[in-house]
């Protein structure tokens, strides 16, 4: 598939992704969707790859879906947007979720709606101090979608997710760190070197460790504490036949740094 909406590359076990409408403040339109989803299923069976970069094109990340493909003339039948989220916007969010690998997501500017939910359903959230989340769907008419409504209560509690999900306000990176919504924020300038230090990390990491752990503790929202016990026996008796596990222990204790393959 040809990509004119997204920018993708594979390298050195390293995948990034880039959502590519600038002029739009990388909104969604169908046809990005689909890109989007074709790169997440190359990233999928591509077993080089030990983590994938999320992060937006120009002064925005993304202004979720892009409203120009929703206007609707006077009488005319309205869009079916809950047959968008089903199409595009459910498998997405799951799909990042599901990834047995760390998925980054650089926030290198306005993060809203969509834009915003999707960038909480990456495992680590890296924001320039420029950037900010807005929850713009209360200015609109509709609820925050993409797992808004799952992920805010659970990031910064039931009263802040009320607010920002009620109010649409806009929430600085800085105070998105303060509260739990994401992992850090760097200044804009230390955004790029700061996301590389990381990608080139988790590139050399235990990819399969780090997958278990990704799964065990998405597993735990919905778990009781003995059946997440239980998950963690299950997922450490894999992981301890691995070879990560074996160069792990032999570089602990030869005293040297471990060379993780991934397998
Ligand atoms: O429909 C379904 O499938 C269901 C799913 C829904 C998911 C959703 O995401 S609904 C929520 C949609 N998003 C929004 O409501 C956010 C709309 N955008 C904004 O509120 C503002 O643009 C921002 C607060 C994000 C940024 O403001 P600002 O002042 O920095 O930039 P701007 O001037 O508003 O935007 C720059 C350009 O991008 C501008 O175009 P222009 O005037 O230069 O030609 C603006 O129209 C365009 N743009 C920004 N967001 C969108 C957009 N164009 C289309 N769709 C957008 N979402």
């Amino acid at each position: 598939m040809n990509y004119d909406s997204i920018l993708f590359s594979i390298d050195g076990g390293i995948a990034r992704l880039t959502l590519n409408r600038p002029d739009r403040l990388n909104s969604f339109t169908d046809a990005m969707h689909a890109e989007v989803r074709d790169a997440l299923a190359r990233v999928r069976a591509d077993t080089s790859v030990r983590v994938l970069l999320l992060t937006g094109a120009g002064r925005g990340f993304c202004a979720g879906q892009d409203l120009a493909d929703r206007a609707v003339a006077p009488g005319a039948e309205p869009v079916d947007i809950g047959a968008s989220i089903e199409r595009n916007y459910k498998p997405l969010v799951l799909a990042l979720r599901a990834l047995p690998l760390p998925v980054v997501c650089a926030v290198n500017g306005v993060a809203a709606g969509a834009g915003a939910n999707i960038a909480l359903a990456c495992d680590i959230v890296i924001a320039a101090k420029s950037a900010s989340f807005i929850q713009a769907f209360a200015r609109i008419g509709l609820l925050p979608d993409a797992g808004g409504t799952y992920f805010l209560p659970r990031l910064v509690g039931s009263a802040r997710a009320m607010g920002l999900a009620l109010l649409g306000d806009k929430l600085s990176a800085e105070q998105a760190v303060e509260w739990g919504l994401i992992w850090k924020c760097v200044d804009d300038a230390e955004l790029a070197g700061t996301v590389d230090g990381m990608l080139q990390h988790f590139a050399g990491a235990p990819t399969r460790g780090l997958a278990a752990t990704k799964r065990a503790l998405l597993l735990a929202a919905g778990n009781t504490l003995e059946a997440q016990l239980d998950v963690e026996r299950d997922l450490q008796r894999e992981l301890g036949r691995g070879d990560d596990y074996c160069e792990g222990v032999a570089a602990f204790t030869a005293k040297r740094s471990p060379r993780f393959t991934g397998k």
